[in-house]
């Protein structure tokens, strides 16, 4: 049985939500928070903006590493982790012959979208520890347009075979 749950939040240009697909129920959460700020005509390249990243995961398995990044479809109605297609990478440093590396200490050599490239996997040493982490990425932002959007994206979590364990959209929530 599939089980997938989005919770967003949203004040200003603010977004969290929380991935949770567990197909196998190995009970993976997650909770990512998105903040770029208000009242900033992005330039077309993003150079003046960033995405603000806070990164709260549970349930992950001791000793394991874990990836996870921002994908570039939406996570269907069925949850399916699958149909999020490749990483966010909006300028194509990944060439797709299948020699991607991403060296932290460029930015340019990686995807925009690989989160655990850039700033690290997700590991625990031991059972009930949550990972944390917390970062921001050049060009990304929440301003609908820009190609560095990621407001109607995906993040998938991925385990240490990279099997996708949990995904979640991206939305802005409407207040209610
Ligand atoms: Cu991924």
């Amino acid at each position: 049985m599939k089980f997938f749950t989005v919770l967003l939040l949203t004040a200003g240009s603010s977004v969290a939500i929380r991935a949770v697909s567990k197909p196998e129920g190995s009970g993976i959460t997650s909770r990512f928070s998105f903040f770029s700020p208000n009242g900033v005509t992005v330039a077309s390249d993003g150079s003046n903006i960033s995405l603000d990243v806070k990164v709260s995961i549970s349930g992950l398995t001791p000793n394991q590493n874990y990836t996870y990044h921002i994908h570039e479809a939406p996570v269907p109605a069925d949850g399916n982790c699958t149909l999020t297609k490749l990483h966010f990478d909006p300028l194509k440093a990944n060439k797709l012959d299948g020699k991607y590396v991403c060296n932290p200490k460029d930015i340019t050599t990686c995807e925009l979208g690989d989160m655990s490239g850039i700033y690290g996997k997700a590991i625990v040493s031991k059972a009930g520890e949550i990972y944390e982490n917390k970062f921001s990425i050049p060009k990304l932002n929440l301003y609908p347009g820009n190609m560095f959007y990621v407001g109607d994206l995906s993040v998938v979590i991925h385990d240490g075979t990279s099997k996708r364990v949990a995904c979640a959209n991206i939305n802005k929530l409407k207040k209610c």
